[in-house]
């Protein structure tokens, strides 16, 4: 956050030079026969990829510049995280935009049923690269739905062995799900040390290490949050109450950080985000004590998205989320034309008001043409909150 006060973390500077670092990685790891896996959504257990001898990265876009692109081939009215991510992948260079790199070097797509617009979307992109879908039961509470799951993760497991000619073993999965659960160990931590008030780093600032939570190495990113830890655990206490805001709803991948900037400069601080970029990726932990295709399929079939229904543990998690972090307002926040989180957004407004806890919802795209709107909105909700 670009606010007086504020302290400057070593890490993010780190942080800020690691795209290059890593490209070089992935390079040198091609050329020795690794294969390399595009995702989009947390529902694609990473623990697969990585017990098959693969490497991953997020594909998901959060930058305005490739939507133009995608408006070629897709329909405009549909969420601009969809466009920003099709556009970067189609994009041949002759629009004179330059799509990162790792975008080009994906070996296959792994894509999975969430909402409409990434289903269609996934349709087109096999066209471009290889795409296997994970077919995704949308009433978790059942049963069926995760035995059904568990199945397509076998497949899924199948078509990883088969991509890159290793065999998945038990023990493989066992240890990635412990480096797994090593990672969220330490995101828990981070979020601990948000919970002071006022809190000893900005939202912002979280945003920058979790927009890159999957597209660095496991390894890498541990380190770096190790670091952030230390720097932000030997922050001296401050004095000044700020806003205390939770953000709940779409996710922002890396580009996208709007939002999250207008409130903080708004006099806001974000403690905590419900949110893909923020505690759905890393709250709950795999047990590691279940059989390990098991653990897998209960751990992620319960990830409270709204192409889920019913999808009431998504309320709970709110819930339980601004009492631990002792929230002043929640933001809603949604992409345009993202039906799942918009229509949730009234259960979420009734339950929130139930509670007592005020809400601003705001819906917005990548565009900076509506921020001189959605500033007065957000100056107006830190006067009533304050
Ligand atoms: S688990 S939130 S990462 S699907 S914003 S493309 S939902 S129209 S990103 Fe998501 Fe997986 Fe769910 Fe998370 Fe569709 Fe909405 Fe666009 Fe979205």
């Amino acid at each position: 956050m670009p606010e007086e006060n504020m302290q400057c973390f070593k890490t993010l500077e780190y942080l800020k030079n690691s795209y290059g670092e890593r490209i070089h990685q992935i390079s040198d790891e091609r050329k020795s026969g690794k294969k390399l896996v595009g995702t989009f959504c947390l529902f694609v257990p990473d623990e697969i990829i990585f017990a098959a001898g693969a490497d991953r990265v997020i594909l998901c876009g959060g930058k305005n510049d490739t939507v133009s692109i995608a408006e070629q081939y897709l329909p405009r009215n549909i969420c601009p995280l969809v466009k920003s991510s099709f556009g970067s992948i189609v994009n041949d260079g002759c629009s004179g935009i330059k799509s990162c790199s790792h975008f080009s070097m994906v070996d296959m797509i792994v894509a999975e049923n969430t909402c409409d617009s990434k289903k269609k979307m996934y349709e087109l992109l096999g066209d471009y690269v290889p795409t296997y879908v994970i077919d995704l039961p949308q009433r978790p509470d059942t049963p069926e739905a995760l035995k059904y799951f568990l199945s397509e993760l076998e497949k899924f497991r199948d078509a990883m062995e088969q991509l890159t000619g290793n065999k998945v073993t038990t023990e493989g999965l066992r240890q990635e799900i412990r480096s797994s659960n090593e990672t969220r160990q330490l995101l828990h931590r981070l979020y601990e040390l948000r919970k002071r008030d006022p809190s000893p780093i900005s939202g912002a600032d979280v945003l920058k290490i979790l927009q890159k939570q999957y597209f660095l190495s496991p390894d890498k990113l541990k380190e770096y949050l190790q670091m952030l830890i230390n720097e932000v655990g030997s922050v001296e206490p401050g004095q000044v109450h700020k806003p205390r805001i939770m953000i709940s709803g779409c996710p922002m991948p890396g580009g996208n950080t709007k939002v999250t900037e207008m409130i903080e400069s708004k006099g806001g601080v974000i403690v905590t985000e419900e949110s893909c970029t923020g505690t759905r990726s890393f709250w709950d932990l795999v047990d590691e004590n279940k059989e390990p295709m098991t653990a897998l399929a209960e751990r992620y079939i319960k990830i409270p998205c709204s192409c889920m229904s019913p999808n009431d543990r998504r309320i709970d998690n709110i819930l339980e989320l601004a009492r631990e972090f002792r929230i002043d307002g929640v933001i809603y926040y949604t992409l345009q034309f993202c039906h799942g989180y918009n229509i949730e957004k009234q259960k979420v407004q009734k339950a929130l008001k139930e509670a007592g806890i005020p809400m601003l919802s705001i819906e917005t795209d990548y565009s900076d043409s509506d921020v001189e709107q959605i500033g007065l909105r957000i100056d107006a909700f830190m006067e009533m909150i304050s």
